[in-house]
């Protein structure tokens, strides 16, 4: 089941008035900017699009989920409408003495247990998708702090020898030129570049209290602790700017560490990465005037 990133319900109109609601909401993201697809959009419902393998699969088990509850909601709530007009005290003085029903009970034990399990296969089957990690092309390392985060690139030394590590800050609000290129509150100083494509083992830890590294797109949320090293994995399939947040309430700017992560080619991941090993910001300068340059290729090319 390919999910198509929508939310499920707005495949189905309730009725005009909600049609109307949706359709405009779909407007609404059918006309936002192109590279928007890594962050939530004004009036979204459900999930953001997917931009890995294992989210496509989540969005794909939130579906299935959503039409197994939708059928027992609608069933039960017929019940307990046939249950108030069938057997109120005006329609049925006299009740019924019946106490036991050996193939209802095992029916109403049974069935139940069926539909867990087919809720646990599936979910079982994600979770070990999650948690396995296959082998890596790279290794991120993820420090949370109040309040910002800590990367470091722990294949990628320093001419000193020392990983290539920085802080990423969320942008200061007089900072912010470009309201699209750098949306309020998630927009960084230091963005983590990673190449598209790749296999990416992140692990994570904290310096003073519980975080939470979530990267909505790519289907990420890995608690971020004091002392104690956890890990998880992604696979950006599209390159772009993504956006997340620290999801673990962690003390007064606990809003403000948003976490922006751009998905570059190889080729713009190798010469950002040759370029970090000595001077940072020129490796965000120049990665920057490579992207540019490759968009300008595309459009020559396209015309
Ligand atoms: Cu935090």
């Amino acid at each position: 089941m390919i999910s198509t990133g929508k939310p499920p319900f707005r495949r189905r109109s309730a009725g005009a008035g909600v049609a109307a609601i949706l359709a405009a909401a779909g407007g609404i993201l059918v006309t936002a900017p192109a590279f928007a697809d890594g962050r939530a959009e004004p009036w979204q419902v459900g999930l953001q699009p997917a931009n890995t393998l294992v989210h496509e699969h989540i969005h794909a088990f939130a579906d299935f989920t959503f039409w197994i509850v939708i059928p027992i909601t609608l069933f039960v709530a017929g019940l307990l409408v046939a249950v108030m007009v069938k057997f109120n005290a005006k329609a049925h003085p006299v009740p019924s003495r019946t106490t036991h029903h050996t193939g209802l009970e095992i029916a109403w034990t049974v069935l139940p247990i069926l539909i867990l399990v087919a809720f646990a296969i599936p979910s079982f089957r994600l979770l070990y998708e999650e948690m396995v990690i296959p082998p890596s092309d790279m290794t991120l390392k993820v420090t949370g702090y109040q309040w910002y985060w800590g990367y470091e690139y722990t294949d990628l030394k320093t001419d000193k020898g020392k990983s290539v590590a920085f802080d990423s800050v969320i942008l200061d609000e007089n900072k912010r030129t470009d309201p699209v290129r750098q949306p309020r509150l998630l927009a960084v100083d230091n963005e983590v570049i990673v190449p598209v494509d790749a296999v990416v083992r992140v692990q994570l830890t904290a310096a003073d209290v519980i975080h939470s590294w979530a990267m909505p797109s790519f289907g990420v949320k890995m608690d971020a602790e004091p002392g104690r090293l956890n890990e998880t994995w992604f696979k950006a399939e599209k390159p772009g700017l993504y956006y997340g947040q620290c999801s673990e309430l962690c003390g007064r700017d606990h809003a403000f560490m948003p976490i922006a992560l751009h998905v570059v080619t190889r080729a713009q991941f190798d010469a950002w990465a040759q370029a970090a090993r000595t001077d940072l910001d020129a490796a965000y300068r120049q990665l920057a005037q490579m992207i540019d340059d490759d968009a300008a290729k595309t459009r020559l090319a396209a015309r």
